[in-house]
């Protein structure tokens, strides 16, 4: 297959969380039997569609222009839309999630991004989701999981090649859904990651700031604030003595279904920003 050769600029690969744009998709009531690991209660619909709506207007606070998609009654989990798709301000790329029940929800997506995208790229073979993608300034991490395998991953590389992305295929810790459960970008060289992501020696390039609660690595940079998890005090202090401001968004009804600030959008910075 032809190879582009391109490089992006260091400025393009540095700006990984200024967006100006941002698609999510509002929850359907069938939200409640969310995937999850675990037998626990699934959430409240309600409970859920609050959460969303603080989500989006926090985002929209943070000076992104959001489009929300119809709920999608037959994709429970569909309100996950880092899920199924990757996004960059030049391409987007559909994904091929690697849950069964979530496999169709790229389809659903496309005619979306078609219209807010000059490019759509498609994932080959294998199986990824956008969850286990974390971008940090010059490199796009692919964490190995129960939903993205190795042809996923490699088919991944190869698409963010074309791209003039460079990647990098890594395997964390075990005992996470996704990569960006585990570790997320707050600023140019930080990371926020779990005690085991800690102790691995992913990242190991970059700050690591250890969450002293571990289901607290979740977070979003977004702009000049870090969306986080209301639940979590300590990680709350530790991103602000850090320097950070920091937005709590209580996120604890989508807990319930192993969600968390990253999987509701997509983000990206349009042409013009
Ligand atoms: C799932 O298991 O696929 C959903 N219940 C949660 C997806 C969370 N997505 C993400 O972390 N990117």
């Amino acid at each position: 297959r032809p190879r582009r050769p391109s490089r992006r600029s260091p400025e393009a690969l540095a700006a990984v969380f200024h967006f100006d744009q941002a698609l999510a998709r509002s929850p359907g009531r069938s939200v409640v039997d969310g995937l999850r690991a675990g037998d626990h209660e699934g959430p409240a619909y309600e409970a859920v569609a609050a959460e969303h709506a603080s989500y989006v207007a926090a985002l929209e606070r943070a000076g992104v222009a959001v489009e929300v998609l119809e709920p999608l009654q037959a994709f429970p989990d569909s309100m996950f839309v880092e899920d199924p798709a990757l996004v960059f301000p030049e391409a987007a790329i559909l994904l091929r999630p690697g849950a069964p029940t979530r496999r169709d929800e790229a389809t659903h997506l496309a005619p979306a991004l078609a219209r807010r995208f000059a490019q759509v790229l498609t994932l080959p073979e294998g199986h990824a989701d956008g969850g286990d993608v974390l971008v940090t300034p010059g490199m796009v991490h692919i964490g190995l999981s129960a939903r993205t395998d190795e042809a996923g991953a490699r088919a991944l590389a190869a698409v963010l090649a074309d791209l003039g992305r460079p990647s990098r295929i890594v395997a964390p810790p075990p005992g996470v859904l996704h990569l960006k459960t585990a570790a997320t970008l707050v600023d140019e060289d930080t990371v926020l990651v779990t005690p085991a992501i800690a102790a691995s020696d992913l990242f190991s390039d970059l700050r690591r700031l250890v969450a002293p609660e571990p289901a607290a690595a979740n977070v979003l940079r977004v702009n000049d604030v870090v969306l986080a998890p209301a639940a979590w005090p300590r990680t709350l202090d530790l991103l602000d003595r850090h320097g950070l401001t920091v937005w709590p968004l209580d996120v604890s009804e989508v807990a319930k279904i192993d969600a968390g600030l990253t999987c509701m959008s997509l983000r990206w910075a349009s042409a013009a920003a």
